[in-house]
């Protein structure tokens, strides 16, 4: 039998997409019996109550009065590297190249090189961060000095090769969704509180940056409105959201735009939504839109980065050139206009997430990669999805 690991895991614990997946991956290995030290800033956000296998050690910042900046990488690779001698790690997994593969690495240089390190790049670590010429040569020297290092897509990785001239593997561990969490919730009660029963529902959610395009979703969904009743549900805060707010107002839509902030049972809001837009200008996976795949909503997005690799076009949403917001609109309307063709839609969202990306696989998919970097014998991998 494959032994138990001891596991490192570092991310951004308060916010987004890279921190979500290392959080519920962290929990799902320690349901397989690895034991989880989670070294962050704060405690995760999506760790929840006391769990068996789970630890959490903070990193403080020593702010010594010599610091003009307190220096909060090196408090972390020295944390890294304390908790790794003190728990006796097998290796650690940072999610997020910046600083997140450097501090690792500086802890394994503290630790004399007997710690391994596996880095999972998630998206703007690679395609804003590393566009940066000040930034670049260090996130090389992160993703060259891992043991291993995955992508959350194919794009990802090509990205990655070509920006970095990276020729060492990536494996490719797509994001995932815990079924048990993810899949079409009971909303019937809720639904009244947001749209009449002949409006359809729009929905947004991201951390409304730039990339994101929120001012594409409010076109998208006021060429809707023209043809159909609908309300737009806008989940999620973040710089670009009071301009989005005078847009609405401007194009006199505020009657039809519910801003729900941030949202901590996603599951439960994204079931409320008949469609669910993503039209970003950078993608590197797009969870949020598996999330609602997992949850039988159909997602109208943009072709950027890794969505094509999510999103079937034509089968569990329609995808568009980025900034094409009329042919997302026109796709929107078709898809809810034909209930037929919906409940398809709908079905073939449902079957890709539980086969394709759920969490056995995914999660079995790190597990092998952690196995391979320790040189130990792997516990047989699960390539099939399980109901
Ligand atoms: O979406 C964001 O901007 C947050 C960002 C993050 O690093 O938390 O998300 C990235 O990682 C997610 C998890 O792997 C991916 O699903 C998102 O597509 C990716 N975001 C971008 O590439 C913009």
């Amino acid at each position: 039998m494959a032994k138990p690991l001891k596991i490192g895991i570092t991310c951004y614990p308060t916010l987004g997409g890279s921190g979500v997946v290392a959080t519920e991956l962290g929990k799902l290995l320690a349901e397989r019996g690895h034991e989880i030290h989670f070294i962050t800033h704060s405690i995760p956000f999506r760790l929840g109550k006391f769990r068996k296998n789970i630890y959490y050690h903070e990193v403080e910042v020593n702010d010594y009065y010599v610091f003009r900046y307190p220096p909060y990488d090196l408090s972390l690779a020295s944390k890294m590297a304390q908790v790794a001698k003190m728990q006796k790690l097998d290796l650690l997994h940072v999610h997020y190249a910046v600083p997140h593969a450097i501090c690792a690495f500086l802890a394994k240089q503290m630790m004399g090189n007997g710690l391994k390190t596996v880095t999972t790049l998630h998206g703007t670590d690679i395609t804003v961060l590393a566009q940066d010429e000040s930034l670049k040569d260090m996130i090389r020297l992160g993703i060259l000095q891992s043991d291993a290092v995955t992508a959350v897509s194919g794009d990802l990785i090509k990205e990655t090769r070509e920006l970095l001239d990276i020729t060492q593997p990536i494996d490719l561990t797509y994001n995932f969704v815990d079924k048990r969490i993810y899949y079409p919730r009971d909303i019937r009660s809720l639904r009244a509180d947001y749209a009449r029963p002949e409006e359809k529902i729009l929905m947004h959610i991201s951390n409304f940056r730039p990339v994101k395009r929120v001012g594409d979703v409010i076109d998208i969904f006021a060429r809707v409105r023209e043809t159909m009743p609908a309300k737009l549900l806008l989940v999620g805060e973040g710089p670009d959201l009071t301009r989005i707010q005078c847009k609405v107002e401007e194009m006199g839509l505020a009657e039809s735009v519910h801003y729900m902030g941030k949202q901590d049972d996603v599951a439960q809001v994204i079931s409320l939504a008949d469609l669910m837009l993503l039209p970003s200008e950078k993608e590197s996976f797009g969870l949020v839109a598996l999330e609602a795949m997992a949850c039988g909503v159909p997602t109208i997005g943009s072709q950027a980065g890794g969505i094509p690799e999510l999103v079937t076009d034509g089968e569990t949403g329609y995808l568009s050139p980025i900034g094409d917001t009329a042919s997302m609109a026109a796709n929107s309307i078709r898809l809810l206009q034909d209930p037929q063709l919906y409940e398809r839609f709908r079905e073939a969202c449902l079957d890709r997430a539980r086969t394709r990306f759920c969490n056995d696989r995914i999660t079995s998919e790190y597990e092998q990669i952690y196995y391979r970097v320790l040189g130990l014998e792997a516990p047989v991998p699960v390539t099939a999805c399980y109901e």
